[in-house]
């Protein structure tokens, strides 16, 4: 079941811009700003109003709040880009700026117009007949991000190092052959191909790899059909893009760079809305890979900034991963010529059980109180070349909120020569190779708990030194430590302490005295290995600390700066916290940078089972008890009550 939202009328003011009002807004440009087909259209998203006019509509929802967008655009023959403001209502450019020296996101057609310029090129041709192939139509070129390593044509053209593959057929896993030691520098702005680069020789490696369902053998037969059924339809309700499921409020948005977002979280507790999160997002995200070979040493993606998590995003239409009775949203956009584009059913939101809320049996009473957990799932998914990120934030009855990194796809291969054993990395199949690599990334959470004056507190705790007042040495206690400025905000997760983190509310009490408080709780993580000084390490600073906070700033929402395609670095968080500004008792975001380390194994070929990442935000006497006390018991089939239990035969 599914059903899909077309909205007519002016939604919330957050929502993300309709295709008409992506329409109105290139046809401004268009108009005004005399583009030729020589300028790219970068993004086009919905340019958030102010938190100060949001909250002007919060308390008057007939408000008309005009609706603008923000274009970035690049010229391709001047090697320049822009940022517009455009007014949609007035059809007005409300303000056009050159952004000197800088790279924008690559956009989905150069990915495929950078295919098409490498396999025309004469000298990648040549270059292939190396590897025995005279007919490059199953050649794929994934067009891969140039980065910055110290050279002047990185600093000053547009530029892509493309890997390569070749299929057996059309259908084929053409990542299980790598065409290794060869990579090819393209100029995307005359897309043309400067020069192929050839290093060391490796056969391409003959054996399949696949994993389509018309070409795996012997498909298990023995599992039967598992349905969720939901006869009287979903617990949430859907206006435009707000949704409403429980006691929970919010606004879906959605947009070229960051993909998915949420907005203006809140709980309803005793009949009265509780904002708890203001915004939150996947800021930035990079791949490290820790290969220092030819073919290897330059990989690494900045997905988020690099590429566009919401413009590579999955169109869910064809193949959900999600049961029961899904709510989709359409994602809308352009491409880069300024036609509209929209990826059907982009995202997905659909209810799930999640097994035991609580349980008690009191022996003396004898009745077990038990309450089923159902959680709603807001998600989507991205496929960046060869692998796949899904998003997936999950709401629980009890005030928990989280986000879920889903890792999939398939691994970044090379080709291995015959009986050499890889150090940096791990054969997954005979001669074909994973290199060790990293996963980073930054999520942005603007937290408004209880109004914007918020403060965060490290949590450590500390075990009591046996003394008089410990006599049997067991005694630990949770210190908190105010965070009073940026500096002192930045940190590390740490085991002997058992480190957590609390936003907090000082104007808002509980029921016991204290502030409210949300508690963030780190899920797994990591460190960089990669030294501090390599190239891809200065361009993406937020991966020195897990932690960050930062006084709000409009101008402030990606962690590794606005562009950082063939940066330089020193943008994003590492700037902005230099200055040491002040976060207690204001609006602040707090930034966490999770990272996954990817070791691969031969069980992650030909195709990676999901690896999970995330965070955990609990709430921290932010209620005066268990907020999911007031939830009933399930209702079986027979009509009972009481019974938790699915229908046994
Ligand atoms: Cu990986």
């Amino acid at each position: 079941m599914s059903s899909t939202l077309t909205s007519t009328k002016r939604g919330h003011p957050l929502s993300p811009l309709s295709l008409s009002e992506i329409s109105s807004a290139v046809g401004v440009i268009r108009r005004t700003k005399n583009t030729g087909r020589e300028t790219r259209f970068i993004s086009v998203a919905l340019k958030e109003p102010s938190k100060q006019k949001i909250g002007e509509f919060s308390n008057d929802p007939g408000l008309q709040i005009d609706r603008e967008a923000f274009i970035v655009l690049f010229d391709n023959s001047k090697n320049e880009c822009y940022e517009a403001v455009v007014d949609i209502d007035h059809a007005a450019v409300i303000s056009w700026t050159h952004i000197p020296g800088v790279q924008p996101t690559m956009s989905s057609d150069e990915q495929i117009e950078c295919e098409q310029a490498v396999l025309k090129s004469e000298a990648f041709r040549d270059a292939m007949k190396k590897y025995g192939v005279t007919d490059t139509s199953l050649v794929m070129v994934d067009i891969w991000s140039a980065g910055y390593y110290g050279s002047e044509e990185e600093a000053t053209m547009r530029l892509a190092r493309p890997l390569c593959f070749l299929r057996a057929d059309a259908g084929d896993n053409g990542y299980a052959h790598p065409i290794e030691g060869i990579r090819p520098v393209v100029d995307l702005n005359t897309m043309t191909v400067i020069r192929v680069e050839e290093y060391d020789y490796v056969k391409v490696p003959p054996l399949a790899g696949n994993y389509a369902k018309d070409r795996v053998e012997n498909l298990r037969t023995d599992i039967k059909p598992l349905e969720i059924v939901q006869p009287e339809g979903p617990s949430f309700t859907v206006n435009g893009y707000e949704v409403s499921w429980q006691k929970w409020n919010l606004v879906i948005g959605f947009n070229p760079r960051e993909g998915l977002t949420l907005h203006q979280l809140n709980y309803n507790d005793r009949g009265k809305k509780r904002s708890i999160l203001y915004r939150a997002s996947l800021s930035e995200m990079v791949v490290p890979y820790g290969d220092p070979t030819a073919t290897q040493k330059r990989k690494n993606a900045f997905d988020t900034g690099e590429y566009g998590m919401g413009t590579c995003a999955n169109s869910l239409e064809l193949g959900c991963d999600c049961l029961g009775h899904i709510k989709y949203f359409d994602a809308n956009m352009t491409d880069s010529k300024g036609n509209l584009l929209t990826v059907k059913n982009a995202i997905c939101m659909h209810e799930e059980d999640y097994g035991i809320l609580w349980k008690h049996t009191d022996r003396r009473i004898g009745t077990p109180e038990v309450r089923r957990s159902r959680r709603l799932v807001i998600s989507s998914v991205s496929t960046v070349e060869n692998y796949e990120y899904g998003f997936f934030w999950y709401l629980y009855q009890d005030g928990n909120i989280q986000l879920e990194i889903k890792l999939t796809g398939i691994l970044s291969l090379g080709a291995y020569p015959k009986g050499v054993k890889p150090k940096y990395g791990n054969l997954v199949a005979p001669c074909l190779y994973a290199p060790n690599h990293q996963h980073f990334f930054n999520v942005r959470c603007d937290f408004d708990l209880d109004g914007e004056e918020n403060s965060v507190y490290e949590v450590n705790i500390v075990a009591e030194p046996a003394d008089d007042s410990n006599p049997f040495e067991n005694a630990f206690y949770a210190k908190s430590t105010l965070l009073e400025s940026e500096l002192s905000a930045r940190s590390n997760l740490n085991l002997e302490t058992a480190r957590y983190w609390k936003i907090v509310n000082h104007n808002r009490k509980n029921h016991v005295g204290e502030p409210v408080a949300y508690k963030f709780m780190p899920g797994d993580n990591c460190i960089p290995f990669a030294s501090r000084n390599a190239y891809w390490r200065r361009r993406a600073g937020f991966v020195e600390n897990h932690i960050w906070v930062t006084p709000y700033s409009e101008k402030e929402n990606y962690a590794a700066g606005d562009y950082p395609n063939q940066s330089r670095g020193g943008d994003g968080l590492i700037k902005w916290t230099s200055s040491d500004r002040p976060i207690a008792d204001r609006d602040i975001v707090l930034w966490y940078t999770m990272g996954h380390t990817h070791i691969p194994r031969p069980e992650d070929y030909p195709v990676m089972p999901t690896t999970y990442l995330g965070f955990l935000l609990k709430p921290l006497g932010f209620f005066d008890e268990n907020p999911a006390n007031d939830v009933p018991p399930s209702v079986s089939k027979e009509g009972s009550n009481g019974s938790n239990c699915c229908h046994q035969p």
